[in-house]
């Protein structure tokens, strides 16, 4: 019988002794993989007060003093990549060669931010008085509540703390209950490295109790949360007594515009890519289709051979996968009964379009749903799973006008060999990003931000690296 592994909170680089209610399963065949903690209210408070104590003198290290952590971790995270890459994989069902990406791009990605510290800059300002100078310097907010999802569980950590680090501010990170393991490994990295006690650390618990104690505390700066809208509407209602500053990434339905002169076979194997990439549980990636008449029975056709030849399973027991489960039986119910509902509105189930029965895990058939209209609920509420909805449009304009009547605006695609369409869609989309004939990866050193309910701030580059700062504007007379 497999050993199942009770992990400890990481609080002031120590773990501490706490229970282990809560527990971890694989959502490919339901299996236990261990047990992690419920944070008490006194380990929320004690993981809080070590980011506290140790900011001031984190903060006081020259900036490349502090990157030079990020980069042995990094390193750290290189030599046990393939390891992190299973754990990664049992937890939370992405196929293994996603996982060993979503591990490389971490390390990348750490790495990339630790390069940051010989650039934070500040300005000098011009003076309207004699003999004044006028310094504007970015300064960090303090101590940091990460929030985390459980999509790509691995990178969102770097994602937080990397520019919370080097900025000079500590972080308390909580993981999704779904997939903490893997962050309770970072923690066993970081705790081999001689990071100072309280820059880093880890309380588990769910959102309701963890999640809330984190959001309502007076003593956390900036809370840093993806996730859905719900839990962001949710959690600015908690930081609103303490005014306390946000950075929110809710989520998308990104709409791809493909427009009669498009490389239709790029358009289908962009997204096909887009909505099997981790199961369609990206926030990236194309959630609806708007394709132009005259190639429309064609590109529906081309989808649906491409969506039917997905290999798919359990990932740590088939090879050659190019999807594994969803992430939980809660999921699997609200895709199928988005199918459902759609099928009953009128859309047409081209290929897939059930729940799949393969054993205890949460398999749903790669799908393409075409017929589909914007009144639908599948057209305009995020699915995270591994359907497309399609639907038919005249030109360009409709298409425009579909995709910006959304509550999301994170990102968006076009397929065309028009410059002009190209260059009209960048200028009318509004949207975070826009991903013109490529499919949808957002850069390391972009600004990954979206639009309406899609969130507040952003994140990745100058722009990300910024949002964990403050300036201070300082008026020297002589
Ligand atoms: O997200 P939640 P869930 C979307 C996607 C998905 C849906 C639900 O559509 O189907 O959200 O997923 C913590 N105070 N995305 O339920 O609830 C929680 O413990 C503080 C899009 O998993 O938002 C977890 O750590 N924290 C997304 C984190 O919030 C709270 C990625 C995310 O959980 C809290 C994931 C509270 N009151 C889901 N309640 C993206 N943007 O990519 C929960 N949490």
């Amino acid at each position: 019988m497999t050993e199942i592994i009770h992990y400890q909170n990481f609080i002031a680089n120590a773990f501490v002794p706490s229970d282990p209610s809560i527990e971890v399963r694989n959502p490919a065949n339901n299996q236990l993989l261990a047990r992690v903690p419920e944070a008490s209210g006194e380990q929320v408070e004690a993981a809080i007060a070590a980011a506290r104590h140790a900011q001031k003198n984190w903060a006081a290290r020259p900036a490349i003093e502090r990157a030079g952590y990020l980069r042995k971790i990094a390193s750290k995270v290189r030599d046990n990549a393939e390891r992190l890459a299973h754990l990664i994989t049992a937890e939370q069902g992405k196929v293994l060669g996603l996982a060993r990406v979503e591990v490389n791009f971490t390390a990348d990605y750490l790495d990339y931010m630790a390069e940051w510290a010989r650039r934070l800059e500040g300005e000098v300002l011009t003076s309207d008085r004699v003999g004044e100078n006028i310094f504007l310097l970015r300064k960090p907010l303090g101590v940091v509540a990460g929030i985390l999802p459980w999509n790509f569980p691995f990178f969102l950590i770097a994602r937080k703390m990397a520019p919370a680090l080097v900025t000079g501010n500590t972080i308390v990170i909580k993981p999704s209950e779904e997939t903490p393991i893997n962050c309770f490994e970072f923690a066993r990295l970081v705790a081999e490295t001689d990071l100072p006690p309280g820059v880093f650390n880890v309380v588990s618990g769910t959102g309701a109790t963890v999640g809330q104690r984190l959001t309502r505390h007076a003593g956390v700066d900036l809370i840093s949360f993806t996730g859905s809208v719900d839990t962001g509407s949710r959690i600015m209602a908690a930081a609103a007594p303490n005014i306390t500053k946000l950075n929110l990434e809710l989520g998308g339905k990104a709409p791809a515009i493909v427009l009669a002169d498009a490389d239709l076979e790029l358009a289908v194997k962009a997204v096909t890519a887009s909505r099997v990439i981790n199961t369609g549980q990206v926030c990236n990636c194309a959630e609806r289709v708007y394709v132009e008449r005259k190639v429309a029975d064609q590109f529906i056709e081309q989808m649906a051979a491409s969506m039917a030849a997905t290999r798919y399973g359990d990932p740590l027991a088939e090879d050659d996968l190019d999807m594994g489960p969803l992430i939980n039986q809660a999921a699997l119910d609200k895709v199928a009964q988005m199918v459902r509902t759609a099928t009953g509105q009128g859309a047409e189930v081209v290929t897939g379009g059930a729940v799949a029965g393969k054993g205890a895990g949460f398999h749903y058939q790669p799908t393409v749903l075409a017929g589909c209209g914007s009144d639908m609920a599948i057209m305009r509420q995020e699915i995270f799973g591994p359907v497309l909805p399609i639907q038919i449009v005249e030109d360009l304009d409709e298409a425009i006008a579909l995709a910006n009547d959304s509550e999301y605006g994170l990102t968006s695609s076009v397929y065309t060999r028009s410059l002009s369409a190209a260059m009209r869609a960048s200028n009318e989309l509004d949207f975070g990003e826009t991903y013109i004939n490529r499919e949808n990866f957002e850069a390391m050193q972009g600004f990954h931000a979206g639009a309406r309910k899609s969130g507040i701030g952003g994140a990745d580059g100058k722009h990300g690296l910024y949002e964990y700062t403050h300036t201070h504007v300082v008026y020297i007379q002589i």
